[in-house]
C-alpha cells in the first residue's frame, strides 16, 4: 500500500518539513513539504538521502561485540549483558568517572535518545560528558553566560524586520545557518534583499552565500577580530560605561586594520557607515570564525557591537527564541557570570562549563587511565577529534567503546560494543533540543514513519537496558513496557500550543514570529548586558598587544581554512549523495594549484602539528592564500592538522581548527 507521511528531516539544524512515500514496508520518495511553514516545500539532497540511507546494505542491523579479528555479532541480550558488566566493573573499581560519554550531531536531532543519554550519565554520577560543542562553538555561550548571564542565549536574524545582516564566516547557502535554522537559505536571503536589506558577508571565499550580498569583503582568515574590533571603536563614541574597552582598543588605527585584515580601508570604513545608517544590526557568526585563535574575542565584541547598536531584543534587532518546547521565557535560568569549574583531573587546566568538559580533555583522560569506557551517542570522534592519530590511539586503548550509530565509521571500526540505533525514518520524534535555533516560535511531531529493520533499537531503549543491568532506573519502568510515545509526551506537554495540536499538525506549527523582551526582563543581570566581562576583556587586551608586535605584511604563509560540503554532513552520507566525491580534497585557488601539480594532483597540506594528503580541487573562489578542506572524511583527514593540545582556548577548551598555518608539497 502507497502512503504519503509527513514528518520533519534531522540531518541537520533546518529541519525541513518532509514527506516521505512508502509502499509497504519501502521508502519510494523524500520530497519537501509543500505546507511546512518554515521550510515551504524546500529539501536538500542529504535530506533526500535519508530513504536510502534506511535501506542501505552497509546499515549496521545487530549488534556486535569483540575487537578486530575478535569481533562477532551477538545477541542483544549477550551484547548488554556484557556491556553491562564491563560498566559495573569500572563503577566499581575506579568510580563512575571512570564511564565517559560523547554526545555528537547524531544524538541531537533524536529526543528520546538523547533525554535518556544525558539521564543515564546522571544517574551513574559521571562528571565525564563531552559534547561536539567544544570542538564547533564554544564561544558563543561563553560570550552568552559572561555578557547575558545565561549560556544559551542565541540571537537570532530577524528575517522580517532586520535591514542589515552581516556573516562573518558562515556559509548558510551550504550549511543551512550555523546556530540559525535556515531552510531554504536562498529564497530567504534573496526576500530579504527583494524587501531592501542589506546583505555583508566576510569570508576569505567568496562562497555561495557572498555571491548573493551586496558587500563581500574577502578577509585575511583569522583575522575577524580585527575588523569587528574597529567596528566597536567606531562605535563607542563617547559612553561612559565602557572605558576599559575604549582604552583597550585605543591602539588600533584604520591602517593597522586594514594591513591586519587585508582589507581597503574604504571598504572598512563603508561599513561603519553602513552600520551608522542601519542604526540597528543583525549579525551572525560561523565556524570560520569560531574555529580560529581569537574566537572568544570575535564573539565578544560582535555581541559588544550588537548591544551598542541597541541591537538585541527588540523588533528589528536580533532576537532570542524561547522555543515552542523549551519555553525559556517561563523558567528560572541559571546565572552565571562566565566563570568556568575546574578542568578533569588530568587536565586540570582546561575549564569545565556547559555542565560539560571539553573534547580534548576526554583525550587526557583516556591517555592517564582515569576513563576506561567510553560510550559514544551519535558521533565519530576518530574524525571529529583533533590529531587523528593520537585520537585513534586513546580510542582503542580504552577498555570499553561502546558506539551506538546507525552505520559503520572509523570510530565503531575501534569499538568494543557496535550497538545498531534506529534511524530517523524508524522513531517518532520532535523539534525539541533546537527549537530555540528556529527563526519562529515553531516546532513539529512526527510519528515514526517506517518499523525499525534488522535488529536496530532506539538509542533510550538500549541505555534503558544497559541501565536496568546496573540497577538503574532510567525510564522510570521496565525497558519492555516503555513506548518511545511515553518519553516524548512529557516534551510534547510543553508546547505553548498544546500537546495535541502538534501531534495533530502534520506539518508542525508556527506559534509566532520573532518575540522580545523576555531576555531583557528575565535573563540579563539588572537587566543590563555586561559590556566589559573581565576575562573576555583581558583576552581581548592580550590580542591587541600581540598584533602591535607583528607586522602582517611580512606574514605570507598560506592558511589553511574550513568548510562544509553541500552533500555530506560532517563525516556522514559520504557513500550516498551523489557528487560527494567532486567535495573531497584540497580546494586552492588555480594560480596556486599550478604551483604543485594542478587540478586533481595528488597534494599534501603541513601544519605544525601533521600533514593530510589529498587531490586538489580547483576553487576560484578563494583567496590565493588559502587552502580548505572539508571536515569528515577520511580519504583527506583534516583534523591530521589539528592539535589536542597547543593553540588550545583556554577559555573554553576549543581545539584551533581554521586560520593555521600551513604549506603544501607537491604528492604524497
Ligand atoms: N551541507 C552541510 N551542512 C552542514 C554541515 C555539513 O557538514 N554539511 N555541518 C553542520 C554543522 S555541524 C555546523 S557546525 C554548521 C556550520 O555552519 P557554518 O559555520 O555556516 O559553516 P560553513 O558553511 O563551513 O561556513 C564557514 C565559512 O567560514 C569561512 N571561513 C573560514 N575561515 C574563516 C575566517 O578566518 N574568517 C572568516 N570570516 N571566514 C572564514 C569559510 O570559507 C566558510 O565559508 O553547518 C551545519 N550544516
Ligand atoms: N578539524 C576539524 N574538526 C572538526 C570540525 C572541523 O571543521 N574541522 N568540525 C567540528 C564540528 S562543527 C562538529 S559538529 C563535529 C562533529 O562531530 P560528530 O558529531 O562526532 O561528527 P559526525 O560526523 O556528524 O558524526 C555523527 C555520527 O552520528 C551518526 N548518526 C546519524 N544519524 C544517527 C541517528 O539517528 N542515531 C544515532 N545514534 N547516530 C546517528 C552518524 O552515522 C555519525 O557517525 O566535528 C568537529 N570537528
Ligand atoms: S537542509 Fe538540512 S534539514 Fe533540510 S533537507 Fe537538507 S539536511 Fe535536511
Ligand atoms: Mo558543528
Amino acid at each position: 500500500m502507497t502512503v504519503e507521511h509527513h514528518t520533519f528531516c534531522r540531518v541537520c539544524n533546518a529541519m525541513c518539513g518532509l514527506v516521505v512515500t512508502t509502499v509497504d514496508d519501502r521508502v519510494t520518495r523524500v520530497r519537501g513539504d509543500d505546507d511546512h511553514p518554515l521550510s515551504r516545500g524546500y529539501s536538500c539532497p542529504k535530506g533526500r538521502a535519508i530513504g536510502e540511507l534506511h535501506h542501505a546494505s552497509h546499515r549496521l542491523d545487530h549488534p556486535q561485540v569483540g575487537r578486530d579479528d575478535d569481533r562477532r555479532r551477538r545477541s542483544w541480550d549477550e551484547a548488554l549483558d556484557d556491556l553491562a558488566a564491563r560498566l559495573d566493573s569500572v563503577r566499581a573499581t575506579i568510580g563512575p568517572d571512570g564511564i565517559a560519554m560523547f554526545l555528537a550531531s547524531g544524538s541531537a536531532f533524536d529526543a528520546a535518545g538523547r533525554r535518556a543519554a544525558e539521564r543515564f550519565l546522571r544517574l551513574i554520577g559521571s562528571r565525564q560528558k563531552y559534547t561536539a560543542t567544544t570542538i564547533d562553538t564554544p564561544c558563543r555561550p561563553l560570550v552568552a553566560e559572561s555578557m547575558g548571564g545565561w549560556s544559551g542565549l542565541t540571537p537570532l536574524w530577524d528575517e522580517e524586520s532586520a535591514t542589515f545582516l552581516l556573516l562573518i564566516g558562515s556559509n548558510p547557502v551550504v550549511s543551512h545557518g550555523h546556530s540559525n535554522a535556515m531552510p531554504d537559505p536562498v529564497r530567504r536571503l534573496r526576500r530579504f534583499r527583494d524587501r531592501g536589506g542589506e546583505l555583508v558577508v566576510v569570508d576569505p571565499r567568496r562562497t555561495e552565500t557572498a555571491t548573493m550580498a551586496d558587500t563581500h569583503l574577502a578577509i585575511r582568515p583569522g583575522t575577524d577580530w580585527v575588523l569587528l574590533a574597529w567596528l566597536v571603536r567606531e562605535l563607542l563614541d563617547d559612553r561612559p560605561e565602557v572605558d576599559a574597552l575604549r582604552t583597550a582598543l585605543a591602539p588600533l588605527t584604520l591602517d593597522l586594520v586594514a594591513r591586519h585584515t587585508d582589507l581597503e580601508a574604504g571598504s572598512i570604513t563603508t561599513l561603519v557607515e553602513s552600520i551608522r545608517r542601519h542604526g540597528r544590526v543583525n549579525a551572525l557568526t560561523g565556524t570560520g570564525s569560531s574555529m580560529s585563535a581569537h574566537a572568544d574575542v570575535a564573539e565578544y565584541l560582535l555581541w559588544v557591537l550588537l548591544a551598542l547598536t541597541d541591537s538585541f531584543d527588540v523588533p528589528g534587532g536580533m532576537w532570542f527564541n524561547p522555543g515552542l518546547l523549551s519555553r525559556l521565557d517561563e523558567r528560572e535560568l541559571p546565572v552565571g557570570d562566565g566563570r568556568p569549574g575546574p578542568g578533569p583531573p588530568s587536565a586540570p587546566q582546561l575549564p569545565r562549563r556547559f555542565d560539560e568538559w571539553p573534547c580534548v580533555g576526554l583525550l587526557h583522560e583516556i591517555e592517564s587511565g582515569n576513563v576506561r569506557a567510553l560510550v559514544v551517542v551519535g558521533g565519530n570522534p576518530a574524525l571529529a577529534f583533533p590529531d587523528t592519530d593520537r585520537t585513534r590511539r586513546a580510542l582503542a586503548s580504552l577498555e570499553t567503546l561502546a558506539v551506538l550509530d546507525i552505520v559503520p565509521t572509523a570510530t565503531t571500526a575501534l569499538a568494543t560494543h557496535v550497538l545498531p540505533a534506529t534511524d530517523q525514518l524508524e522513531r517518532a520524534d520532535t523539534t525539541w533540543l533546537l527549537d530555540t535555533y528556529q527563526l519562529a516560535v515553531a516546532g513539529q511531531y512526527t510519528d515514526a514513519v517506517v518499523s525499525p529493520r534488522a535488529e536496530r533499537r532506539p538509542v533510550w531503549w538500549t541505555l534503558g537496558a544497559v541501565a536496568e543491568r546496573l540497577g538503574l532506573d532510567l525510564l522510570g519502568a521496565p525497558v519492555g513496557s516503555v513506548t518511545e510515545a511515553d518519553l516524548l509526551a512529557p516534551i510534547l506537554r510543553r508546547s505553548r500550543c498544546g500537546a495535541d495540536s502538534l501531534v495533530d499538525a502534520p506539518s508542525g506549527v508556527v506559534a509566532s514570529g520573532p518575540v522580545h523582551g523576555w531576555v531583557t526582563d528575565r535573563v540579563l543581570p539588572d537587566g543590563r548586558w555586561r559590556l566589559e566581562p573581565p576575562d573576555l576583556l583581558a583576552a581581548l587586551r592580550g590580542a591587541i598587544d600581540a598584533i602591535e608586535d607583528t607586522d602582517p605584511g611580512r606574514d605570507r604563509s598560506l592558511r589553511l581554512v574550513v568548510h562544509r560540503r553541500m552533500r555530506m554532513m560532517n563525516s556522514q552520507l559520504e557513500s550516498l549523495t551523489p557528487g560527494t566525491d567532486d567535495e573531497i580534497g584540497v580546494r586552492v585557488h588555480p594560480d596556486l594549484a599550478a604551483t604543485v601539480g594542478g587540478e586533481g594532483a595528488s597534494v599534501t597540506v603541513h601544519t605544525e602539528h601533521g600533514s593530510a594528503t589529498g587531490r586538489i580541487v580547483i576553487d576560484t573562489r578563494l583567496r590565493t592564500d588559502t587552502v580548505t578542506i572539508g571536515h569528515g572524511s577520511e580519504s583527506c583527514d583534516v583534523s591530521r592538522l589539528t592539535s589536542g593540545v597547543s593553540g588550545i582556548d583556554p577559555l573554553t577548551g576549543m581545539v584551533e581548527q581554521s586560520a593555521l598555518r600551513c604549506r603544501l608539497s607537491a604528492g604524497a
